[in-house]
């Protein structure tokens, strides 16, 4: 496994994916600057491996070719340890380096994920795209993480080569509801409406509309805003909620682990973003029966579907966002609803049983060259 090794979904994916493989019976080893954020910790004696990739600084390198140094790695592990399937979450860098390993090695085919931010920035810059092209055409099999964004990839790309879509997975045993009302008592009064958004602070996450959004609601009915993540779009929003009003009701928990404690106490996500081609922040919201208010960008509405788990507005339209939120808090009913369809899609749609055996069958077909 190749992947991203901070805060984010794509990370999340593999890492979840790779112990999920690991638990089926195969070995799993992953190959990165660092251990996934997720992988620490949860390794068993069958694996995860983790294998850090060697950086090397001399003086007339002006950089460090992060992806030289990858491929280097990941060429020592195919050839000690037998692997025969490297899987790459992101055409550049990762299936790059995977590609550039299966050509020195000869072996190790290679089955790459688009998980969004390569394919949506070489839509709007250029700078990567022949070789962001060339991961996608060369990898042995492609599969992307929604609809949408297998047919933007099409779209950008100008490929028509097949691109199998396998949507993202939840843990829903780790992901559910927290009833015990010490934990939410230490968030929020009984009375207060829990309101909680989860990301990098991107500015494609939009997070001053979260604050906008929350600052009206927070007007017509007692709300709390818990803000979980941090990047760089952070110090704006702290500082919109000063000029808001709503500091003392805003809290911004940094990059907070126990992510699944703070949805499983909510009572509505917040996904404003310009552009998602999944939304697994949401989805691990929906397992904790938490309805979800999101733009209709990208692939979200592929997870949240409108009026049944959530509410979705179109971007930047805070107005309506915060008039679905409020639709939702004010009617017990049609939040228990929303929230018992969200768990729903959760353990049916996007359950680890659904998605994972597919993986399984995408790499069988991939090593058996098919
Ligand atoms: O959204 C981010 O900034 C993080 C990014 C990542 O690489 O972790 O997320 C992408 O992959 C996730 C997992 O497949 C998806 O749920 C996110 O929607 C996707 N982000 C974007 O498309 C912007």
């Amino acid at each position: 496994m190749l992947c991203h090794v901070g805060a984010g979904g794509s990370g999340v994916v593999a890492t979840e994916l790779g112990l999920k493989v690991a638990q089926a019976g195969h070995e799993v080893h992953f190959v990165g600057p660092a251990m996934p954020f997720r992988l620490s910790g949860h390794q068993g004696v069958r694996g995860p491996f983790y294998h850090q990739v060697s950086g090397f600084a001399y003086a007339l390198f002006d950089q460090p070719y992060p992806e030289l140094a990858a491929a280097n790695t990941l060429t020592e592990v195919i050839l000690e340890q037998g692997v025969s399937l490297t899987h790459a979450h992101y055409a550049i860098p990762h299936a790059t380096a995977a590609i550039h390993a299966r050509a020195i090695t000869g072996r190790s085919r290679v089955i790459t994920t688009l998980h969004g931010t390569d394919v949506t920035l070489v839509g709007a810059e250029p700078a990567f795209r022949h070789t962001t092209r060339h991961a996608i055409e060369r990898s042995d099999h492609v599969t992307a993480v929604s609809h949408f964004l297998a047919r933007q990839t099409r779209e950008v790309f100008d490929v028509d080569r097949e691109i199998e879509v396998i949507h993202n997975f939840v843990d829903s045993g780790r992901f559910t509801r927290v009833t015990d009302p010490a934990v939410r008592a230490r968030f929020a009064h009984p009375d207060e409406a829990l309101i909680v958004h989860v990301s990098n602070f991107r500015p494609i996450k939009r997070v001053e509309d979260v604050v906008q959004v929350f600052a009206r609601v927070a007007s017509e009915i007692p709300a709390r805003l818990l803000m979980v993540g941090d990047g760089p779009e952070r110090p704006r929003a702290v500082e919109l909620a000063g000029q808001l009003g709503v500091t003392g009701r805003t809290h911004f928990l940094g990059s907070f682990p126990d992510v699944q404690t703070v949805l499983g106490i909510s009572d509505l996500f917040l996904l404003p973003s310009s552009q998602e081609s999944f939304g697994l922040a949401a989805l691990e919201a929906m397992s904790c029966e938490v309805p979800v208010v999101a733009s209709g960008a990208g692939g979200i509405p592929e997870v949240v579907e409108d009026g049944v788990t959530g509410f979705l507005v179109p971007v930047g339209d805070v107005d309506a966002m915060a008039d679905a939120a409020l639709r939702i808090l004010r009617d017990r009913d049609l939040y228990l609803a929303m929230g018992a369809a969200a768990r729903r899609a959760a353990l049916t749609r996007f359950h680890p049983d659904q998605i994972v055996p597919r993986y399984l069958a995408a790499y069988a077909r991939t090593v058996a060259g098919q």
